[in-house]
């Protein structure tokens, strides 16, 4: 059985840099993503389809293009990036209204942790109205990308 997983967030969270951390373990080069990538990530005997989308503000109403069938959400937020908090929470408070995302489960990524000012996950968690959410499952996790780890 396959997963179907989409990789979202803001411009320049580092999605794509999770994508290719995921699959060849490496940290790649990245231009900004128009329109998507996909890969297949196989873990254990598991195997996703990971599809990672441009979270540029003009191509973000696409995002829904997507939705259907998708088993989990990793949503990533640029810790340090205090000014597009706010954003990044209401586009995901909208994602997570859609209908085709309703049994979709919801895991965060605070990402770009090993930079000096970044918000701790529990600020993200708050900033993004975690706590709050009703009939989700969510689960956050401090990562860098770039150097390569993730830890709860
Ligand atoms: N310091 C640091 N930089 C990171 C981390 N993750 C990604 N970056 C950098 O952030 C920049 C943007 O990363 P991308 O992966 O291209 O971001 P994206 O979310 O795919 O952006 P769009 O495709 O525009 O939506 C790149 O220069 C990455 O190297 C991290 O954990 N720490
Ligand atoms: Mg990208």
């Amino acid at each position: 059985m396959e997963m179907r997983i989409l990789i979202l967030g803001l411009d320049g969270a580092g999605k794509t840099t999770i994508l290719y951390r995921l699959q060849v373990g490496e940290v790649v080069t990245t231009i900004p993503t128009i329109g998507f990538n996909v890969e297949t990530v196989a873990y254990k005997n598991l195997k996703f389809q990971v599809w990672d989308l441009g979270g540029q503000t003009s191509i973000r109403p696409y995002w829904r293009c997507y939705y259907s069938n998708t088993d989990a959400v990793i949503y990533v937020v640029d810790s340090n990036d205090r000014d597009r908090m706010g954003i990044s929470k209401s586009e995901l408070v909208a994602m997570l209204e859609e209908e085709e995302l309703k049994k979709a489960i919801l895991v965060v990524f605070a990402n770009k942790q090993d930079m000096d000012q970044a918000m701790t996950p529990t600020e993200v968690a708050n900033s993004l109205g975690l706590p709050a959410l009703k009939d989700r499952k969510w689960q956050i996790f401090k990562t860098s990308a770039t150097k390569g780890w993730w830890t709860r």
